[in-house]
């Protein structure tokens, strides 16, 4: 027994990076729900402390002794007992329901005064982007996936919805958990600590969608304001159409193949600035400037990349052969065989792209 308590303190000590923890949070909203956890803990421990308290006592002091004989004095009911025992929780749950409530108004208020707004869009399995307040010159909105940036110490807005079907956006630091449901905007407020400028927070899909579920994760950067400026800057900006070297070999296969899913901004030498492709899958524009592929599930290094392009699925459960391109509905990217020359040149374009 000592052991196996011994044992638990001693495990209970792993978990000091806190990742993914409502307990570690780390903006206002976050804060709100865990100053609320915390009353309902201490509440709770304190019924816990008095309720096995006068269990202990109960045993201890009633229990039969050698030379007991007689049985003890049979009882049933007691109405001023059962009255104090159903109005104690009763006020305890009252007391609770106070700050529940006015924590949960608050969290669902919409932001007000100076706030960023973001879309987030849920698909089968990775999230997509957008700023619709930042624009390029031709009015197209900062579009991005996996990787969420927002300013340190602003109030962003997100408004949710899903590609597909049902999923749940969950960065526990940040904020409460909130369902992101087809045909209907869900909104999220995430007003992040100050001093979290220059920290990540790693965040996932909290709703059971499919086969790569477990697997739809992002990543959310806390950036100081120049930091996000400069950041708003560069993903805004179109990336270079090559001209030679492997990467334009890679970008004819690009054209060739992946525009059939994936969209790039890409500006030609002569200075014409062009969308290609369809917005089926992540936006690759900048993809070089991210840290993950997947959906957050791996680091963004040459190896992990050339194994993607090679076979996604190998990388990531997903099922491509149910892809329906004229619905519109992707499950996957395919493998297309392509040999490893084909997927260096590849590599070397989109690491390009930063
Ligand atoms: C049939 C549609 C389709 C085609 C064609 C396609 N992809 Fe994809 N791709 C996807 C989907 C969907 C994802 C997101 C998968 C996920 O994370 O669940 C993806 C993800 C990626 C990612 C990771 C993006 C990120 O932000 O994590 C890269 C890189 C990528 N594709 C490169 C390519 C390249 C290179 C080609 C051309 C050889 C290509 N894709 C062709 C559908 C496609
Ligand atoms: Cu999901």
């Amino acid at each position: 027994m000592a052991a196996v308590v011994l044992g638990a303190l001693f495990l209970a000590s792993c978990s000091s990076d806190l990742p993914q923890s409502s307990l570690n949070p780390q903006s206002v909203e976050a804060e709100q729900i865990d100053r609320l956890w915390d009353l309902v803990f201490w509440i709770g421990f304190g019924v816990f402390v008095v309720v096995e308290a006068a269990l202990i006592y109960a045993i201890v002091r009633f229990r039969k002794r050698p030379g007991d004989e007689a049985e003890p004095k049979q009882v049933h009911g007691n109405t001023r007992l059962e009255i104090v025992w159903s109005i104690i929780p009763v006020v305890i749950l009252a007391v609770i329901a106070v700050p529940t409530l006015t924590t949960l108004f608050d969290l669902r208020r919409p932001a007000e005064g100076d706030f960023l707004r973001v879309e987030v869009i849920g698909h089968q399995w990775w999230w997509e982007f957008r700023y619709p307040d930042i624009l390029d010159g031709d009015g197209r909105p900062l579009t991005t996936a996996n990787e969420l940036h927002l300013p340190a110490g602003t109030t962003s807005e997100l408004q949710m919805t899903s590609a597909d079907v049902i999923h749940s956006f969950w960065v526990p630091s940040l904020a409460g958990k909130r369902d992101v449901v087809p045909g209907r905007f869900n909104y999220l407020k995430i007003t992040p600590d100050p001093g979290t400028a220059g920290d990540m927070i790693k965040g996932q899909c909290a709703e059971y969608c499919g086969l790569a579920h477990a697997d739809m994760r992002f990543r959310v950067f806390l950036d100081g304001e120049s930091d996000f400026e400069a950041w708003s800057a560069e993903q805004l900006a179109a990336s270079p159409v090559p001209t030679e070297g492997p990467e334009a070999a890679g970008y004819e296969t690009f054209t060739a193949l992946c525009t059939t899913c994936h969209q790039a901004k890409v500006e030609t030498p002569e200075g014409t600035v062009d969308v290609i492709g369809a917005a089926l899958g992540p936006d690759l524009t900048h993809f070089g400037s991210r840290t993950s592929i997947g959906a957050g599930i791996e680091d963004n290094t040459t190896e992990h990349l050339a194994e993607w392009i090679d076979n996604p699925a190998s990388v990531k459960p997903m099922s491509p052969e149910m892809n329906d391109l004229a619905a519109g509905r992707i499950m996957g990217m395919p493998d297309y065989g392509l040999d490893d020359q084909q997927i260096a040149e590849l590599v070397a374009l989109l690491e390009m792209w930063k």
